[in-house]
């Protein structure tokens, strides 16, 4: 690569030894080299551009890493990962053992907290400027949040606690580009929207200031309030300064002289004892790489792509997505029945409900990056009658858990939660994985929870979901499904019924979502073995099919759970409950995510390492096979431990019978 300015930047001192006027080619050269290196890598491109400037001030101006700098989402970072020392490792961004896409403590010092989820920039920095004031340290807490983040509720409420705090060291930046991933929702991004803070209403505030100054002092007064009014009615900074911020903007964010003159006069502001600080800066998405800045949805975030053309790499055509399958088949159910309603918190492409939105455009609703508002106003039009359907990634239904227990499951309120992105994630990492829900959800009254094992049943389960008078919850993952065929038809499920795949009494798996087509690989293995291994398909997750795991279990010397979750509180120990509970013992093993950060890397990697794909479950059958008699038709260790192949004493004994129907 060829000599940059960046080259003698390895940390926010080496930039601040520069002078001033170096700093805007600093930018340029930062915005050239993320635009270098996330067409190989792909990456966070739009966002990340739009905040060159921004970031560059931040760290030229302030004194971090000692200044704590807090992002928000932190995908818009990768001009701070350049200037903290990490823009070699940018060709591993995403991978295993690289540099993350989002920030982590852990990955530097200069990542003063570690992000992924929107909307936690300023609670964070609130938190840190507070303690700092404590530790009587002279330091400052800097949070950038975008337009987007800031219609979290969690922003506001840090942007209330911040204000009644008066929180003297604390600086909020709002890039505000009036872009989320799609173009930002609601009357907070009109609010602040450039067209209300135009050139028009700043030249009504210069003509306020040059009367103040021009008229005799016993009008001072009336001429004081005049200009508040005007700020009344013009500025966009109102609604911060009500909650107790000084407001200075709003500013061209990508003029380098504008944002570093600003800074050095917020930092003044702050010594003054003025704080805390609102800088609105008005940016462009992707600004500065012209295909970007004319689609910043479409660059948003992206793979790799040609830099003279901006065209992306040409993807193999494969199966159908799962969200693609999950929108067309809600289409088709809304056709039928009009009370279907489409909620998404700020995912309407990555659920793919944009297709939704394109033939119901009425019945859509994209409520802002609010998961927790989207799962309450979801529970409040099924208190009315209709039928919501949420779909939210796992890990963001995180943040409304409250809401799900207390606003949709207590209330029995027939809402269908749509878990999209659940189990590993890739290149996400740490912060995104879906591996929680299944162990979140199950504990929870009312609610019935399934996993579709392919993108056909995904068809099927949304069906049964809203069919179903109550509260339920469909988990299916990113990407590409199996390329099954689709049914036609599209029928409800049983509620509570497994699907038993293929029969066999050596052994059996009981597999949740799409990791039955692998357990039905290692059957097929093993069968070839002279093993009879059977399959269930588990489909539910609660109800368990009690009465169908407890007649297979009884049958076999050894059983396997398989599930993309964490074991703890997973699939795999909802079976145990189970058994434990009918007093059914058998050598088991629960294959899942173990109980660790599991960080970003490909997908498919992790799920073999983890022993989740078929030779893992192979694995696991040969040793539980092996410890129980070793031979295909040796039943002597199971007769061992009081069970034989046939004997349904046990569960006659605790009152189930292997083929007894219930509960469903
Ligand atoms: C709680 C949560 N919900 C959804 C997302 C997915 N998400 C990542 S970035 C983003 C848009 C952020 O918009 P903004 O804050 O304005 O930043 P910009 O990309 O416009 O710079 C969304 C919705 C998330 N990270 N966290």
């Amino acid at each position: 690569m060829k000599r940059s300015l960046l080259d003698s930047i390895q940390s926010p001192g080496d930039l601040r030894k520069l002078p001033r006027e170096q700093v805007p080619a600093v930018a340029e050269a930062l915005r050239e080299e993320i635009v270098q290196r996330v067409s190989r890598t792909g990456g966070h491109l739009a966002s990340s551009l739009g905040a060159v400037e921004l970031l560059t001030g931040i760290h030229y101006v302030f004194d971090t890493p000692q200044d704590r700098l807090c992002l928000d989402v932190g995908h818009q970072g990768y001009a701070h990962k350049m200037l903290t020392g990490r823009r070699e490792e940018f060709d591993r961004i995403g991978k295993a053992d690289g540099i993350s896409k989002f920030l982590r403590r852990s990955e530097s010092p200069a990542d003063a907290f570690g992000a992924g989820h929107a909307g936690t920039s300023i609670s964070a920095a609130l938190g840190m400027a507070r303690a700092f004031e404590h530790q009587g340290k002279d330091q400052i807490a800097i949070a950038l949040i975008g337009d987007g983040g800031m219609t979290a509720g969690m922003a506001f409420e840090a942007l209330n606690h911040a204000g009644h705090l008066k929180q003297k060291n604390l600086v909020v930046v709002l890039n505000d580009n009036e872009m989320s991933i799609s173009p930002n929702v609601g009357a907070m991004g009109s609010y602040l929207s450039r067209k209300l803070s135009a050139p028009m209403v700043r030249r009504m505030k210069g003509w306020a200031r040059e009367f103040l100054t021009s008229i005799p002092g016993d009008m001072l007064h009336w001429a004081q309030k005049a200009e508040e009014s005007l700020k009344v009615f013009f500025s966009p900074g109102l609604l911060f300064e009500a909650l107790g911020f000084k407001y200075v903007g709003p500013i061209q964010g990508h003029r380098m002289d504008v944002v570093l003159e600003t800074f050095e006069n917020v930092k003044a502001m702050l010594a003054n004892g003025e704080g805390p600080v609102l800088v609105h800066a008005l940016t462009a998405k992707g600004h500065g790489y012209e295909p970007a800045e004319r689609d910043p949805f479409k660059y948003h975030g992206v793979g790799s792509f040609d830099i003279s053309s901006g065209a992306f790499k040409p993807q193999k055509p494969g199966p159908p997505k799962y969200q693609k399958v999950f929108a067309q088949t809600l289409i088709r159910l809304a056709r039928e029945d009009e009370r279907i309603v489409a909620i998404t918190a700020a995912m309407a492409d990555g659920t793919s409900l944009d297709l939704f939105e394109r033939e119901f455009p009425s019945r859509f609703y994209d409520v802002g990056i609010a998961e927790q508002h989207a799962v309450t106003f979801a529970a409040g039009l099924a208190c009315e009658g209709m039928k919501p359907v949420a779909a939210i990634y796992s890990t963001f239904l995180q943040r409304a858990y409250d809401q799900v227990v207390h606003d949709v499951c207590l209330q029995n309120l027939d809402v269908t939660l749509a878990m999209d992105r659940a189990g590993l994630v890739g290149a996400d990492g740490a912060t995104h994985q879906g591996l929680y829900d299944i162990a979140f959800l199950r504990a929870l009254p009312n609610i019935i929870c399934m996993a579709p094992k392919d993108e056909n049943e995904l068809q099927h389960m949304l069906r049964t979901a809203v069919e179903y008078d109550g509260p339920a919850a469909i988990r299916y993952p990113r990407g590409a499904g199996f390329g099954v065929p689709l049914d036609p038809e599209i029928k409800a499920l049983p509620v509570g019924e497994a699907e038993l795949i293929r029969d066999g009494d050596d052994a059996v798996v009981i597999a949740y979502g799409t990791r039955v087509n692998a357990a039905e690989e290692a059957a097929a293995e093993l069968a070839a073995e002279g093993f009879s291994v059977a399959v269930l398909n588990a489909r539910f997750a609660k109800p368990l099919d009690e009465a169908r795991i407890l007649s297979v279990a009884a049958r076999s010397r050894a059983l396997v759970t398989v599930e993309e979750h964490m074991g703890m509180g997973g699939f795999g120990s909802a079976v145990l409950e189970l058994l434990s509970a009918h007093g059914v013992v058998r050598p088991t093993r629960c294959l899942a995510v173990p109980n660790r950060l599991v960080e970003q890397g490909d997908a498919a990697a992790q799920r073999s390492a983890m022993g989740l794909e078929t030779p893992g479950i192979v694995q696991a059958l040969r040793e539980l096979l092996a410890a129980t008699g070793g031979t295909p038709d040796s039943r002597d260790q199971l007769a061992a431990t009081g069970g034989t192949p046939d004997s349904r004493d046990q569960l006659a004994a605790t009152g189930g019978t292997p083929d007894s129907q219930e509960p469903r």
